[in-house]
């Protein structure tokens, strides 16, 4: 835990604290989500997973654009970051139609504005990545608009900058992803300003719970692939007749190993280090 710090914000797994007028600590935690709903029961190790890839993303990103990371601590889940003022938009970036991209397109044949080619099936890739920004929810789905809307919010200058950066970022990592058997199929940032007023990327960046990853040896179309890292647990779900709202349900021991070995692998497959590595020295990932 910090020490004496303010608690400033909580997502669904992680929160947020502040160290002090600069410095956020940013905490993320071992729980799990899914269908939306927080399991009572923690994937060990998911937390620092999670961490230690945001932390090797940021270190290779850094002359795409400059983010908030200042240090990684010692206890492998908690990154030091820069406070920043955060733009109030989701910077959503899709390579393949999946989710409320997939949605989009069938009730309308575009996703955010942009007219896609007819005839595409479920989880196809696009001819190029693209922006879909979202609003931020405070709580439920964010929600999909386009780029007039996305323009008020943060202004056409800048919503051409966020674009163009989020694209560059996801392309970057999709690449490197793809030649060690992972798909980012789709991935969000939140992006903020420094006192400056410079793009900085903020939050925890392309990772499994900002992304979906696929395991490229299962992937297909015509059907939603299945999740590199939940799997297991989704699977597990369905076999409860559960009704997908809170409380969720405790996960056996199976699931929960099996779901770790997941999240490490994607870490170690994605790095090309060892996650114990990780655990020993987390700011090997920087280097
Ligand atoms: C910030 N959020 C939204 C963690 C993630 N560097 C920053 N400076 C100022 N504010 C934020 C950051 C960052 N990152 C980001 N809220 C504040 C997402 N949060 C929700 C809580 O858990």
């Amino acid at each position: 835990m910090p020490e004496a710090a303010l608690h400033v914000g909580s997502g669904k797994v992680r929160e947020l604290y502040a160290l002090d007028e600069e410095r956020l600590l940013l905490v993320a935690s071992d729980r799990v989500s899914t269908f939306d709903v927080v399991l009572p029961t923690d994937i060990p190790d998911k937390g620092r997973v999670l961490t230690g890839l945001a932390g090797f993303w940021f270190a290779r990103t850094q002359e795409i654009c400059p983010n908030h990371l200042l240090a990684l601590r010692s206890d492998g889940r908690s990154t030091e970051c820069r406070r920043l003022e955060m733009l109030p938009i989701e910077c959503v970036v899709r390579g393949f139609l999946a989710g409320s991209g997939w949605k989009d397109y069938t009730a309308t044949g575009a996703v955010c504005g942009h007219a896609l080619p007819a005839g595409l099936a479920e989880a196809a890739e696009l001819p190029e990545p693209i922006f879909t920004p979202a609003t931020k929810a405070e709580t439920g789905h964010d929600e999909n608009i386009d780029r007039e809307q996305a323009a008020e919010l943060v202004g056409a200058e800048r919503l051409a900058e966020v674009e163009r950066v989020s694209i560059a970022l996801y392309r970057h990592a999709a690449d490197h992803a793809r030649q060690r058997g992972i798909i980012i199929a789709d991935t969000k940032f939140e992006f903020g300003l420094d006192d400056e007023g410079r793009l900085v990327l903020g939050d925890e960046a392309l990772t499994p719970d900002s992304s979906r990853f696929w395991p490229a040896d299962e992937y297909e179309t015509g059907g939603s692939p299945p999740s590199f890292d939940k799997q297991f647990v989704r699977d597990y779900c369905e076999t409860l007749g559960w009704g997908k709202t809170a409380p969720g349900p405790e996960l056996p021991d199976a699931v929960v190993t099996g779901t770790r070995a997941r999240y490490v692998e994607a870490f170690e497959r994605l790095t090309g280090i060892v996650f114990d590595d990780y655990l020993t020295d987390p700011e090997v990932v920087l280097r």
